[in-house]
């Protein structure tokens, strides 16, 4: 029996065992069995000078190959900086970018073993090490700001926008300008990825930690990227749900959507109503236990997101999808009965009772102290699935619902089945379609709306790589990963307009996804696909490009302990690359008989 290499909180037995730090090199699904035998002392001295070897001289990363693709990159290839173990993180004294310096310094130290240093500077400069600028414009960057900036909220730093940030690696050290800490923070994610990747190293490496020399310019083609977490059909707890935060951080995505809520488990504590989280939050598909997050844990992972410049959008599910409420206040259901616990896996046969003063109590009440424990704008109110409720007590629902949101002073966030009800100021339309047409999203988008991109057959990454992903659904079909690299959110929808999309989310759907482990299966590589749509110029969309930049990554996730696919149509380092069937045509002379 091989050592288990799960995470702690994975049961014996998972259907994808977590991969070890030395890549399995035949099937992602099989267990690496250790060699049954005690290797010689030779042979340990040699694989240890060799591994010495490769670690004392690293190759250096190249400044094109950022994942997602910067706007613009010119490298100089004179200008290679190696950072020394004296170095320090200089930056403006300002709160918030004091604070993207410190995880800068956190993010460094475990591989490099430099103790990397915080100081404080008015005007830093690189003298061998690495400065944080917070810059008000006047020299960060030009040119027009084209992304679609909604969020406000700093300055616009000479072009780079609210996200953007100025990147500049000499022989004298690295410089970080932005207009914000969110810009800072972007560039603080490239300067990891430009850096060898064993930076992602848990423990001290010996080496040369050499950035290729240049200069990017980068922001964000659009303001919103997002992916979803279900902690309803099967629970997370909050340290599962901080690491997601670190993927998105990690490929500048900047919101995590987390639906809370749905017939197999009410997953936050409501204190008005409080049998929603000790009744409703105590079951899940397949019969466990479940869970809830208290205020507290919620606190902790809008923290822990914030700080990363991650807004968190809540998700309570409505009308439909809310069984688990209903098991706790059976008040609200139609027929003021309690229906059992729900732990299958069926959509759209239940429903709060739209026609109950009672239940708009509730929905003021739940959205209120969610709203409450919530710095982001945004509240998602769902509105999918809602099969059993008539139309016009359905739009009758959604219109006071979304009323109840902005009487809040926050934005509503729905999936498209709410396209047809009234417009409210700002809200936005989560799109989850299959095919480009859909006229009741273009007219709601007409209306006032915009729209958030989560095309179930190209976003949804709960839907299967191939026939024999062992999770997963396929009733989008199958989403590999140049499947999911290869659309254009810009243009997507017919009949919407650049200028009406937000951005994009990939969600993540739990209804067989039940460990650590399994969500970052079904995330990498898909997650930094869907990032780079949503960060990347257009004119930079390019899948040899992209999946060649992606196989670098695959070492690093190694190191960092992340489990991923093992995508054919990337040529991993190491991995002999599967002979193409073009390049290599079935032998001509076969024995037996030809056919007819
Ligand atoms: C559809 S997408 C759903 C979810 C399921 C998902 C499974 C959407 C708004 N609703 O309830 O979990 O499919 O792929």
């Amino acid at each position: 029996m091989p050592p288990s290499l799960d995470p702690p909180r994975a049961p014996a037995g998972p259907r994808i065992p977590a991969q070890p730090t030395e890549p399995d090199r035949t099937t992602e699904l099989t267990q690496p069995t250790e060699p049954d035998r005690t290797p010689e002392l030779g042979e340990l001295a040699r694989a240890a000078a060799t591994a010495a070897g490769s670690r004392l001289v690293p190759p250096a990363g190249r400044l094109t190959d950022v994942l997602p693709a910067p706007e613009r990159v010119e490298p100089d290839p004179g200008a290679d900086f190696v950072l020394p173990a004296t170095a320090a993180v200089r930056v403006t004294a300002d709160p918030a970018a004091r604070d993207v310096a410190e995880q800068l310094a956190e993010l460094l130290r475990p591989a490099t073993g430099y103790p990397l240093p915080v100081t404080d500077a008015t005007s830093p400069q690189p003298r061998g090490g690495i400065a944080l600028v917070l810059d008000d414009g006047s020299n960060a960057g030009s040119g027009d700001d084209g992304s679609h900036d909604t969020d406000g909220g700093g300055s616009d730093s000479g072009g780079l926008g609210v996200e953007g940030y100025r990147l500049q690696v000499g022989t004298d050290g690295v410089r970080i300008t932005a207009g914000t800490a969110a810009g800072l923070f972007h560039g603080v994610q490239t300067l990891r990825q430009l850096l060898p990747a064993a930076v992602d190293s848990p423990t001290p490496v010996a080496a040369a930690w050499v950035l290729p020399g240049g200069t990017i310019v980068d922001r964000p083609r659009f303001a919103h990227r997002a992916v979803m977490l279900d902690v309803a059909r099967h629970f997370f707890d909050v340290p599962d749900v901080l690491r997601v935060i670190d993927h998105l951080a990690r490929y500048k995505l900047n919101h995590l959507h987390l639906h809370l809520t749905d017939d197999q488990g009410w997953r936050i504590a409501v204190d008005s109503w409080p049998r929603l989280a000790t009744v409703g939050g105590a079951t899940e598909v397949g019969g466990g236990p479940g869970g809830h997050y208290t205020r507290e844990d919620y606190r902790r992972i809008v923290g822990y997101a914030a700080r990363r410049h991650v807004t968190v959008v809540p998700e309570i599910d409505l009308p439909g999808h809310t069984n688990a409420a209903l098991t706790a206040y059976p008040e609200l259901a139609p027929d003021r009965t309690a229906p059992p616990p729900y732990t299958g896996t069926e959509v759209g046969f239940s429903y709060v009772d739209p026609a109950s003063e009672r239940t708009y109590d509730f929905v003021a009440e739940v959205l209120g102290e969610v709203a409450a424990l919530t710095p982001g704008r945004y509240l998602h109110i769902g509105g999918d699935e809602a099969y059993r409720v008539p139309a016009e007590a359905y739009r009758g629902f959604v219109e006071r619902t979304q009323r109840i949101v902005t009487d809040l002073g926050r934005t509503v966030v729905g999936w498209h089945q709410i396209a047809p009800t009234g417009h409210v100021d700002g809200r936005v339309i989560q799109w989850w379609g299959t095919d480009g047409d859909d006229p009741g999203t273009v007219d709601a988008v007409r209306r006032g709306a915009r729209l958030i991109l989560s095309p179930a057959n190209r976003a949804y990454l709960d839907m299967k790589y191939a026939p024999d992903t062992p999770i997963g659904h396929d009733w989008a079909g199958l989403i590999d990963l140049r499947r999911a690299y290869d659309w254009d959110p810009g243009t997507h929808l017919t009949g919407v307009p650049e200028t009406a999309v937000l951005g994009l989310e990939a969600p993540l759907w739990t209804e067989s996804v039940t460990t650590r482990t399994e969500i970052e299966f079904m995330l990498f590589p898909r997650l930094p696909a869907l990032a780079e749509l949503g960060w990347s110029p257009r004119s930079h969309h390019d899948w040899d490009g992209f999946r060649t930049r992606l196989a670098g990554h695959g070492p690093r996730w190694t190191l960092a302990g992340i489990t991923f696919h093992r995508s054919p149509e990337v040529p991993w380092p190491g991995v002999p690359a599967p002979r193409s069937p073009l390049a290599d045509p079935p032998p001509r002379h076969r024995t037996g008989a030809a056919p007819g």
